[in-house]
């Protein structure tokens, strides 16, 4: 009997799980079956604070902008830890929690990542982005060329485990683990601009293979963001762009 796959359908998106049939009289939880549930209280907050803390939020969220030049100042050590943690509470499909968030700062790596994606970059600008592609990068100043790479005192790169191994041997499946690493993602910016860092959301294309096996990870996980990280550069300058208006983006029903 050939392996049979389930599928079942998200939208347009079609999820693949392992056949399990022949696994029906043992099947397990990957997290155990007697974990309790307990109880949970977080801070209550009046109206008012709610309303008020609704506002500052947004007034630092809004100040946030993508930056490509960068001081060298380090950043603590115990700054990335915390913004890391904080990317790692992040919600995730029965809570598989499916990152792994590879923090370089050595020199001498970020000199590897930075010639593995320029050499990839020019050949995405010169053949494999379209031309309206291209063109549409145009107001946004970017090339081929990365600096930032070697400049930024700090690099989060983002990988997303696909699945993973049970302690009991088998495979354990990552069920939405695209939106669940997405989400960590946004936590991960948050903290950054809470703290007073800031960032570039970078997406090298084509370069998962070689960054993966320069940074020795497994072949469950694929590259989805490269982040440097750090203070802005004292002349930093970004374009000069709007955000849609909330009429715009929201929808009363
Ligand atoms: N990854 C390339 C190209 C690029 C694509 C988009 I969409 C951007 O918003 C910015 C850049 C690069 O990093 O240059």
């Amino acid at each position: 009997i050939g392996a049979k796959k389930k599928f079942a359908r998200d939208g347009g998106k079609v999820m693949e799980y392992p056949d399990d049939e022949d696994d029906e009289d043992c099947l397990v939880p990957a997290i155990s079956e007697d974990t309790p549930h307990i109880p949970y209280r977080p801070l209550a907050r009046s109206s008012e604070e709610v309303l008020q803390r609704s506002r500052d939020y947004y007034d630092l969220m809004a100040q946030r902008r993508t930056v490509r030049r960068f001081s060298t100042e380090p950043i603590p050590q115990e700054v990335l830890d915390n913004i890391v943690k904080t990317a790692g509470t992040a919600p995730s499909g029965a809570h598989t929690e499916p990152w792994t968030f590879v923090v370089v700062q050595d020199p001498n790596v970020k000199a590897a990542i930075r010639d593995i994606v320029e050499e990839e970059e020019e050949e995405n600008y010169n053949r494999r982005m379209s031309r309206q592609w291209v063109t549409d990068l145009k107001p946004f100043g970017t090339n081929h060329q990365k600096p930032y790479i070697s400049e930024a005192p700090a690099l989060i790169l983002v990988f997303r485990q696909t699945y993973s191994w049970r302690s009991d041997g088998k495979k354990k499946m990552h069920y939405y683990n695209e939106i669940s690493v997405a989400i960590a993602a946004g936590f991960l910016l948050a903290a950054i601009q809470y703290c007073g860092l800031v960032a570039l959301t970078s997406t090298p294309l084509n370069c998962n293979a070689r960054l993966r096996d320069l940074l020795s990870r497994p072949s469950n996980e694929r590259l989805e963001l490269l982040l440097p990280v750090g203070r802005p550069h004292k002349e930093v300058t970004v374009p000069d762009i709007r955000r849609k208006n909330l009429d715009q983006i929201m929808v009363h029903v």
